[in-house]
């Protein structure tokens, strides 16, 4: 259990640790390149830890030391037929991910992980890499973990994509790569584009047109050196926290600010939230910069469409923001939330109603009606770093104590959470 109490202030400078969905992708590229790639502020989050087990246990030699990973690739035919089962633990990202990598392999695999990842539809991916000629099997066919796949002798498609979704576009592009022609994925709104950015890194070429994304197969990958941006998705926590905590500033470092992951920063802009962003520049293919927020008055916002994929993870923490704005702030086209590591709209309502928000639950999102003073008590991450960590933001605020129990989820994305903001409540 972790204990949060009100912050009079927050004050300082945070270093925004490595992206996880950037740092996934080193490991997974890394290992299926020829050669050997290097990887700085690598994020030694849970979830990619869980990526380089899975990897290890293929045969690839990765030499991990805290935020510098070495992986000795093998190139795509490298990989071993693992023994074991392969445990993702809590990542999503490497279930999917992995599940198009693993449907070109001329070998049989497993895919497992906790709780909340049996609970998630892998259907999404299952059925395009049927198509590609994959054999795939899971509860309730091949709906839910654990996942076998027998792979091998796959044939491009053109997969038109229900969902928006970054896992489901680059689980299938790693299928194309392995596959005998070109493979085309399509989508009702970009989501997010690290795969892209990074297969070219890696010497791929990648068609990019409109919404669709092609790959041609028996393309191999080669080895190169890998700067990881800090994690937006990380640092929205606290630029939440400098909006609505009173007489703060914080300038946080070094974040990731890719066009298909900043939409927290058009909703702070548009909700008038006091922010800068200086010193941009681009490291690998992302956009990188500096970002400095202080308290802010804030207004309602609606929040819907295209810009639902680029800011989906930081809903929960929008939601917080939204409590502090005056006025109705309405997120619609969010129905993706259900199937994350919760439920994270009835995650969301729940928690903040027992804190006394003024917020309900809809098909597909949420409303909330602000602003409103927040009250302490006892409330849980239920497992998933998001809702953990939005809490937290949340005690610093309530007149009472938060009492968040499961903090230690929070060590999926954030490890260094909780020290970062003891060091902005000490005004470091
Ligand atoms: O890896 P996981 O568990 O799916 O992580 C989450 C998160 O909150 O960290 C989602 F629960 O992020 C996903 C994100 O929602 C990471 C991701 C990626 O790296 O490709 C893409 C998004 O998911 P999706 O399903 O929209 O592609």
């Amino acid at each position: 259990m972790e204990t949060i109490t009100k912050a009079h202030s927050l004050k300082g400078t945070v270093v925004i640790p490595g992206d996880k969905s950037i740092s996934h992708r080193a490991i997974m590229f890394g290992s299926i390149a020829n050669g050997t790639t290097h990887i700085t502020n690598f994020l030694p989050g849970a979830d990619c830890l869980s990526t380089i087990s899975c990897f290890k246990q293929m045969g690839i030699h990765i030499e991990q030391d805290g935020a510098s990973v070495v992986v000795e690739g093998k190139g795509m035919d490298g990989l071993k037929e693992p023994s074991q089962l392969l445990d993702v633990g809590n990542s999503g990202t490497t279930f999917r991910l992995m599940m198009g990598l693993l449907a070109g392999r001329p070998f049989h695999s497993v895919l497992a992980g906790d709780e909340s990842i049996a609970k998630r539809p892998m259907n999404r991916v299952t059925v395009p890499l049927t198509q590609m000629g994959a054999i795939i099997d899971g509860r309730e066919q091949g709906t839910f973990a654990p996942i076998s796949i027998r792979g091998g002798n796959l044939k491009g498609i053109t997969y038109e994509s229900p969902v928006a979704s970054a896992q489901v576009k680059s689980g299938i592009l790693l299928a194309g790569l392995q596959a005998e022609g070109e493979t085309t994925v399509s989508e009702t709104h970009r989501s997010r584009n690290h795969t892209e950015n990074m297969l070219e890194s890696f010497g791929v070429k990648v068609k990019r047109e409109g919404l669709s994304v092609s790959v041609e197969g028996g393309q191999q990958l080669t080895a190169t050196n890998v700067e990881v941006p800090g994690d937006i998705s990380s640092a929205a926590f606290f630029l939440v926290a400098g909006a609505i905590v009173p007489d703060s500033t914080i300038t946080l470092l070094n974040v990731g600010i890719n066009e298909t992951r900043s939409g927290i920063i058009d909703v702070l802009q548009q909700m008038g939230a006091d922010l800068s962003i200086k010193n941009r520049r681009v490291v690998n293919q992302e956009e990188v910069a500096d970002l400095t927020i202080s308290t802010s008055n804030l207004t309602n916002t609606s929040i819907e469409g295209d810009i639902i994929p680029r800011l989906i993870d930081e809903l929960p923490i929008i939601a917080l923001l939204a409590t502090q704005a005056k006025g109705k702030t309405v997120i619609r086209n969010a129905e993706e939330l259900k199937v994350k590591e919760t439920n994270r709209i009835d995650a969301v309502v729940d928690a903040l109603q027992s804190l006394g928000a003024s917020i309900t639950g809809t098909p597909d999102g949420m409303v909330i009606e602000g602003p409103t003073p927040l009250h302490g008590g006892r409330v849980s991450s239920l497992g998933d770093h998001r809702i953990g960590m939005m809490l937290a933001v949340a005690g610093c605020i309530t007149d009472g104590a938060v009492e968040l129990e499961l903090p230690e989820a929070i060590k999926v994305s954030y490890p260094d959470f909780f020290e970062h903001l003891k060091q902005l409540q000490a005004g470091s």
